[in-house]
């Protein structure tokens, strides 16, 4: 398998499901400005929307979309219990399905996408903004009790790992949510998270030394 991905980019969460199935895969580095791929390819090619994750099976198919290519992962490597996947368990598969949409939809794309983007306006900032406490008091009152999404951890929690650590570089502070915070931690000090992190933080330091050497240092010291 083969995973075109960007440096924290919520690929990340492919990477981790990979490392936490023992997958034998390999990584390609899409850069999210030019759209080049590390090997040289022009990744529209690839991704007509030139968006990361696409995952690259044996065969040359290709996948794309997060919840899509984490389930497939998931089903591909069963012994690594990353899913509810026994088919008598409908309500188990669907609550995963459940947590990956709510993390696509509301927390992706509708908090954290506007308000990373350059191009959002700040009316569009703002709105997304206007959802925050309502999202991560949700997923604050789910953890009560809990270890992770499910019963136990999942493609889900690395999806919601690779967004909440968008927070950082937003205004959204994870600490006025501690159940959240602490969760965030926890899945933050799997091995297969922290190699993950820890990879594509170099790469992305990488980058921005080319870019922004200023802001590298600001990155590098936090
Ligand atoms: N619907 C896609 C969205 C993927 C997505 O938004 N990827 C971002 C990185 S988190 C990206 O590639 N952005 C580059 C761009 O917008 O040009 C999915 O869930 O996989």
């Amino acid at each position: 398998m083969k995973l075109y991905f960007s440096p924290l980019a919520c690929s990340l969460a492919s990477r981790i499901a990979l490392y936490e199935a023992g997958a034998n895969a390999t990584f390609v580095e899409v850069d999210p400005k030019t759209k080049k791929t590390s090997d040289d390819q022009d990744f529209h090619e690839i991704a007509p929307l030139g968006l990361v994750p696409v995952l690259e099976l044996s065969d040359g198919q290709r996948l794309t979309e997060n919840g899509a290519i984490l389930q497939y992962i998931a089903e591909a490597f069963p012994e690594a219990a990353l899913a509810p996947l026994a088919p008598s368990d409908t309500l188990g598969r669907a609550r995963l399905r459940q947590w990956l949409s709510f993390i696509g939809t509301e927390l992706h794309k509708g908090l954290f996408m506007p308000l990373l983007s350059k191009d959002a306006s700040d009316g569009a900032k703002s709105f997304a903004l206007s959802k925050r406490d309502s999202r991560l008091d949700l997923l604050e009152r789910h953890l009560e009790g809990r270890e992770w999404l499910l019963d136990s951890f999942s493609v889900a929690d690395a999806y919601l790992y690779t967004v909440l650590n968008w927070a950082m570089v937003t205004p959204v502070k994870l600490s006025q949510w501690p159940r959240l915070d602490a969760y965030h931690a926890r899945v933050a000090a799997r091995p297969s998270v922290k190699r993950a992190f820890s990879e594509e933080r170099f790469l992305y330091g990488k980058e921005l030394l080319l870019r922004a050497p200023r802001a590298a240092l600001a990155f590098v010291r936090a």
